[in-house]
């Protein structure tokens, strides 16, 4: 079934940042990044400060409570400084401080493989493509620790929609951008570059399955994975890929970085399952950010992260065997 809405249905994101002020920013961010190379932990600091609040260009969205958690929200400054993006280094600092480099624009994805119609976008065109909704969502990463984020986009499902996926389509392959004059972390080998992670095109077609597209009704800080995410809630975090520039349908199951690297601790799956430890940690609880007391008690961690809409894509599968 196809559902492309015609031109006169596109809903227009309000208080998209004009080009010049986007560009006076970049300029702003790359004088303020030569400051901070001089070293100094104050200026440093400083850029941070500064990046923090220059990033900020209101994406305005319409809150979908049916789809959000009620839980206590993570702090804007620990979503966007506690951050996995290998492509900028392996330390959960590093993103934040090397981000800056990423161009978001002008930015492409490109949809292709089983599709009738392939396309390339313009992320400026995915932003009008579908009302923005705020779907406030846990997202549990594969080392123990999990955050609550209130995420802006729409499913992922209106976007491939688009591109009229054919009866082959059995899986979808996320590709991410992999520049070494923007990325300093692909100058080590720590994945087989680009990141590419992929889902199971019913799981890919669930209506939690979000594009992301910002956060804390901003557009997605760099470190976050901006200009456009995915955000797969029942998932370990590392499905979530994010700076997409590609998106291919395909009969088989892609490779994806993470199984490449190691398959023995990496499934193609990937649902968070309290009762599948990783070889080399257990995954039963968690610790949320932001509640790092030392008395603060673990959380324990809930099969499908709590999503227990999605446990029907899985009957009859035996989950510790696809993990
Ligand atoms: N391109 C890319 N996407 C990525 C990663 C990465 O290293 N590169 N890390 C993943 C991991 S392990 C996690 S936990 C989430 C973290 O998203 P957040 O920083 O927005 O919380 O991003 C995922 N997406
Ligand atoms: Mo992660």
């Amino acid at each position: 079934m196809l559902i492309k809405p015609s031109q006169d249905q596109l809903v227009l994101p309000s208080e998209i940042t004009p080009r010049e002020v986007y560009e006076d920013r970049r300029r702003f961010l790359a004088r303020m990044a030569a400051t901070a190379a001089v070293g100094s932990a104050v200026w440093e600091m400083a850029n941070r400060e500064a990046f923090a609040q220059a990033a900020g260009q209101r994406l305005a969205a319409t809150a979908n409570a049916a789809l959000s958690t009620q839980e206590k929200q993570t702090s804007f400054k620990d979503a966007s400084s506690y951050n996995n993006f290998y492509e900028f280094g392996t330390d959960k600092g590093d993103p934040v401080e090397n981000a800056h480099t990423l161009k978001t624009r002008p930015w492409t994805v490109t949809i292709e493989g089983e599709v009738k119609k392939p396309i390339t976008l313009d992320i400026d065109r995915i932003l009008k493509l579908a009302p923005l909704e705020e779907r406030v969502y846990r997202l549990r990463c594969v080392e123990g620790w999990s955050m609550v984020i209130p995420w802006v986009g729409y499913s992922l499902s209106t976007l491939l929609k688009q591109v009229e996926p054919t009866g082959n389509a059995k899986y979808v392959e996320f590709t991410t951008l992999a520049d070494p004059r923007q990325m300093p972390g692909l100058r080590s080998p720590v994945l087989n570059w680009p990141y590419v992670e992929g889902l199971r095109m019913d799981e890919a077609m669930h209506p939690l399955a979000l594009l992301g597209l910002g956060m804390y009704g901003q557009v997605l800080p760099n470190q976050n994975g901006a200009p456009v995410r995915l955000v797969v809630p029942w998932k370990y975090g590392f499905k979530s890929a994010k700076s997409i520039v590609r998106i291919r349908l395909t009969s088989r199951q892609p490779r994806t970085a993470w199984n490449d690297s190691a398959p023995n601790e990496y499934g193609f799956y990937s649902n968070v399952n309290p009762e599948v430890d990783h070889p080399r940690w257990s995954q039963a609880t968690e610790r949320r950010i932001g509640e790092d007391g030392f008395f603060q008690k673990k959380r324990k961690t809930l099969m499908f992260n709590g999503y227990d809409q999605v446990a029907s894509l899985y009957t009859g599968m035996n989950l510790k065997k696809f993990f």
